[in-house]
């Protein structure tokens, strides 16, 4: 099968496996795992932060930032297609009792400027409207094709909202795909951001696992929320040694994958039906509307599978990523596929 449904079905690595098999453990509740506390000073220092905190999926990272930067009846301001609103099933509200107020971008790239921003914030408005209490942004952003906000971006829009006290969270599942993409450091990407999560688990191949990031106090607030939400993990240090070892392997690797889906990007751009642009694509998320097709995108789906390619849908579109257990081979085989189904 050639799984292009998510860089999240990568299997580790024999290096992944042996580092798990020979990790130093201890009790990560009592932050007596030494392997998860060199992952976290790795990310920390990373980043250039203070301090770092492993938790098993980037959901939880997400939401136990959104919870320590915002109180109940707060607002989030998120773009439209962001992940922490569409895809992390509701928990804003239900965990920190806010409102989500999507925006869009206005260039459609899913890249929000401080201009998009601006107008959705409420400020100083103590009656009917809820107050602004985060912004959160996507780097690369999944559900807008894995496009990617420049340093200076984030830097402008950590600047605007610091000016009005609003904090600023970065979801980076996919941060190192930025970097590699843009031929800048993770931490000047993450910029001025008061918090930062990235999945270890999605374009660095590792199993299991993200790292949130930020100063001392916030980490400190972090880690209650991470067991109160059952994600205490005791001797997670056999996960966090993968971890480190994705860290060391995959960053050089992900051009490989970027260029992978670029190439199949503009094998089916040529189909008759598929609506894609090749040039938008600049990391390894691949979505394709298929609306003009004449055949719906489950029906397509389905056809893939026949073929040995696996991908996912949503309303009219397809969406494919690629990753280190995907090879050029695979792809030329995906695009062959798309071929025969619709030509
Ligand atoms: N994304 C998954 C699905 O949930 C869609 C995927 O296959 O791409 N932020 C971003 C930008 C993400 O893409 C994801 C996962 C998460 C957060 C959540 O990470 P996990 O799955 O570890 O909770």
């Amino acid at each position: 099968m050639i799984d292009l449904r998510s860089d999240t079905v990568t299997k580790p690595t024999s290096a992944m496996r042996k580092a798990m098999a020979e990790a130093e453990v201890g009790d990560d509740v009592y932050s007596e795992d030494p392997t998860v506390n060199r992952l976290q000073e790795r990310a920390a220092d990373l980043f250039g932060r203070e301090s770092a905190l492993f938790v098993p999926t980037g959901s939880m990272g997400n939401q136990v930032a959104v919870k320590i930067h915002t109180k109940p009846g707060d607002e989030i301001v998120i773009e439209e297609r962001g992940h922490i609103f569409n895809y992390e099933m509701g928990t804003p509200s239900v965990v920190s009792g806010v409102v989500v107020r999507p925006v869009a971008s206005a260039d459609n790239s899913g890249i929000l400027v401080w201009k998009d921003i601006q107008p959705a914030l409420h400020i100083d408005q103590p009656y009917y409207a809820c107050p602004t209490g985060l912004i959160c942004i996507e780097n690369s952003h999944n559900l807008a094709g894995g496009s990617v906000m420049t340093a200076d971006n984030c830097r402008d829009i950590c600047d605007n909202a610091h000016s009005l006290q609003i904090p600023v969270h970065l979801d980076g599942a996919r941060i190192f795909n930025a970097s590699a993409a843009l031929g800048a450091t993770v931490k000047d990407l993450a910029a001025d951001c008061d918090s930062i999560q990235f999945c270890l688990s999605k374009g660095l191949g590792a199993p299991v696992g993200s790292v949130l990031v930020g100063s001392r106090d916030f980490i400190g607030e972090a880690r209650v929320w991470r067991k109160r939400l059952g994600g205490g993990m005791r001797q997670a240090g056999v996960l966090a040694a993968a971890g480190l070892v994705a860290l060391d392997e995959s960053p050089p690797k992900l051009a490989e994958d970027h260029a992978n889906a670029k190439r199949l990007a503009e094998g089916i751009s040529e189909l008759p039906g598929v609506s894609i642009d090749p040039d938008g694509v600049v990391t390894n998320i691949v979505i394709a509307d298929v609306s003009g097709a004449g055949i719906s995108s489950s029906e397509i789906i389905d056809q893939l599978r026949e073929r040995s390619v696996l991908a996912i849908g949503f309303g009219t579109k397809i969406r494919m990523v690629t990753h280190y257990d995907v090879d050029v081979d695979g792809i030329e085989t995906a695009i062959s596929a798309f071929q025969e189904i619709l030509a």
